[in-house]
């Protein structure tokens, strides 16, 4: 029988008094690869970063318009590919410099909880669940999406109310399936639920008439409705919002100063909007503002940078790459894209929306 714990405790070592310190040694290596393979080793992604010379970017696999899509040449656009680009800026100076790895939805964790990628800035809900059990840490909310319904307006269904016992589509691995059934439970609507795990196959089912309603991200059924349909008319929103989608770059846990540069980097851009710092006068700024709340955001005020390990104009490098987050939104998500989002929930806090951004000073 094994010696129990207590007992294995409770003994005399054996070790002889010039073997100890090895012993010490070998505790103290042990202590040390424990910490550093919890992550917990000061500033590591960060320095693979720099030595990499390439942020390693976790995207959409097939493609959201607005979010994470590729273009005609190639390029990956969208708020999530901005958010990258401008953490590649703030790091290494040049937002070119980021490897976009497409990720389905049940392998975006994975990779990350694996150092396969930096960041996963991939249309992602921040939730308890997630922020706290997975090995993963959230930074700050990039977009404030919600969940909602989309319905072929042939249908004639116009409230989420009027779907009671009918199917809907909606693809796995993703809160909106947990969403959807509590929805159904709460309102009794007894909803048949056809998931898949691919994106493609969601949308050819819906798209076929095999569901009555598709589920998701608003965001996604907007930029659904902007590439696959002729008309938007086609397919109608309907008003009920089902649950709060708050979507953010998540990085892996246990690796503060990196979690921090990304947190960072997302809070800054959305304080250059406030002080009106932009892409178009940037450079005008860090020559003349006298402004200390500017002068911070520009680069020519307090380093900041040196508190997250960064140069001086870390955030000047970013706007310079993105514009601040009124120009993102604008540019990918806006009222001029074929998306149409207006700012909603998304525009700052004293212009009646959400994002406040913790203050950069
Ligand atoms: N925000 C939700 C939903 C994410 C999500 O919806 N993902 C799907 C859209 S339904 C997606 O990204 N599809 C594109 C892909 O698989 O590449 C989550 O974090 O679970």
């Amino acid at each position: 029988m094994p010696t129990p714990p207590s007992a294995r405790a409770a003994q005399p070592s054996r070790l002889s008094p010039l073997l100890r310190p090895l012993r010490l040694l070998r505790l103290a290596g042990a202590i040390g690869c424990l910490l550093a393979c919890a992550g917990v080793h000061a500033g590591t992604t960060l320095d693979a970063v720099r030595s990499r010379g390439q942020v390693v970017c976790g995207v959409s696999s097939n493609g959201l318009l607005g979010l994470s899509a590729q273009g005609p040449d190639g390029r990956w656009q969208g708020l999530d590919v901005d958010i990258c680009r401008a953490v590649a800026a703030a790091v290494l100076g040049d937002g070119e410099k980021v490897r976009y790895v497409p990720l389905s939805n049940a392998a975006r964790f994975t990779a990350l909880q694996a150092g396969e990628i930096d960041v996963l800035s991939r249309n992602t809900t921040i939730t308890l669940a997630r922020d706290a059990s997975m090995g993963l840490h959230m930074t700050a909310v990039a977009f404030y999406d919600t969940q909602g319904f989309m319905v072929p307006a042939r249908s004639k269904i116009r409230s989420a109310r009027q779907l009671k016992d009918k199917t809907v589509c909606v693809q796995q691995a993703t809160t909106t399936v947990r969403n959807l059934a509590e929805y159904s439970r709460n309102h009794r609507l007894e909803l048949k639920t056809l998931a898949f795990e691919n994106f493609d196959d969601v949308n050819t089912a819906y798209f076929a008439g095999r569901c009555d309603a598709y589920s998701g991200d608003m965001s996604q059924l907007a930029s659904l409705r902007a590439r696959l349909v002729a008309s938007p008319d086609l397919h109608v929103l309907l008003p009920e919002i089902i649950a709060k989608e708050p979507l953010g770059p998540m990085v892996k846990r246990g690796d503060q100063e990196w979690t921090a540069v990304v947190r960072w980097v997302v809070y800054g851009l959305i304080e250059a909007e406030e002080f009106g710092v932009t892409q178009a006068n940037l450079e005008q700024l860090r020559a003349t503002s006298q402004e200390p709340a500017v002068q911070r955001i520009v680069g020519t005020g307090d380093d900041l940078g040196k508190l997250l390990g960064l140069e001086r104009d870390w955030l000047a490098r970013a706007i310079r790459t993105t514009g601040n987050y009124g120009e993102i939104f604008e540019r990918n998500l806006g009222r001029n894209t074929p998306l149409g989002l207006p700012r909603g929930l998304n525009s700052l806090w004293n212009k009646g929306g959400l994002h406040y951004a913790l203050p950069v000073r």
